[in-house]
């Protein structure tokens, strides 16, 4: 799919980004440097006919007054009136990037060390997305050449499971950790949102248009920091539905069908009256998913 939002070599201006608020800063960003690009041509040019028009050699000579009161309240009031004209849209905007109201879904977003939970909250689905594994190889490799990087194309900006999003929806984020301070950020999203544990911070966004988009955790939160990507598929509502079905049909219990013989090894889930040293008995069969640490 595209990657409409990577910057590209000699890239000279901000990214324009694919969600509104990603276009509102932009706007912003716009605004700023078209005030600054006339003020900087009115000053320099100012300069400019004042060195030439007016030197010594021309045999001009120096006005000598001081403090013209008139001049003072006309360069007092006139940057005075850019600045509210650039600040009263740039708070609208502001306002409307924490107004996470009338959002139409939740993602809970947990970093941990070092990868990202992601929860699609009343939906039952929750993945975890790490480094893929190719990266990882070729991170802790002694031989690895460039060429191998250059032939992995996302080396340390890939993952195994991709956050799934649908396009041209409101999404509320829920942003914490599980042990130290994360951040979550996709630079094409236009914001990022710190994950601190034991708080819930809050983030939406709108993605405008279909692809993959990339970004890293922005929060130096240890050795494997630079090791936990973040890569987001934006896909229509539709595709989003039908991922999300098949997504919860993985999560769900294998129930067998009515008439349909169940595996005959299937030992009965441990009820919860169940004898204490019994639970643990099959707690310990169950293996244990390796530590995120051993990635590292
Ligand atoms: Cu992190």
């Amino acid at each position: 799919m595209a990657q409409s939002a990577d910057p590209k070599p000699w890239q000279l201006n901000m990214g324009r980004g694919v969600t509104t608020s990603a276009q509102h800063a932009y706007d912003a960003h716009m605004l700023a440097l078209w005030v600054c690009v006339v003020i900087g041509v009115l000053v320099f040019g100012a300069m400019a006919v004042a060195m030439f028009r007016f030197r010594k050699s021309r045999g001009v000579t120096a006005a000598q007054f001081s403090h013209n009161t008139t001049a003072e309240i006309i360069w007092t009031v006139v940057p005075i009136v850019i600045l509210v004209l650039m600040a009263v849209p740039a708070t609208q905007k502001l306002i409307a990037m924490y107004d996470t109201r009338d959002s139409e879904m939740t993602v809970k977003v947990t970093g941990v060390q070092w990868m990202w939970k992601y929860e699609y909250l009343g939906e039952n689905v929750v993945l975890t997305s790490r480094l893929d594994r190719e990266s990882d190889r070729l991170r802790q490799s002694r031989d690895t050449t460039r060429a191998e990087l250059d032939a992995h194309g996302h080396y340390l900006l890939d993952v195994d499971n991709q956050l799934v999003l649908p396009t041209n929806t409101k999404i509320r984020f829920v942003v914490t950790a599980d042990d130290v301070i994360h951040s979550w950020w996709v630079p094409a999203f236009g914001w990022k949102q710190d994950a601190i544990p034991g708080l819930v911070n809050e983030a939406w966004t709108e993605i405008l248009e279909p692809g993959v988009y990339r970004g890293q955790c922005a929060e130096l939160c240890g050795k494997d920091h630079g090791f936990m990507p973040i890569v987001v598929r934006a896909v229509p509502p539709a595709e989003f539905q039908t991922w999300l079905a098949a997504e919860k049909a993985k999560s769900a219990p294998a129930i067998p069908a009515p008439g349909e013989p169940g595996p005959a090894d299937a030992a009965p889930a441990p009820s919860p009256d169940a004898a204490p040293a019994e639970a643990a008995a099959s707690a310990t069969q169950t293996p244990s998913a390796p530590a995120a640490s051993a990635a590292g």
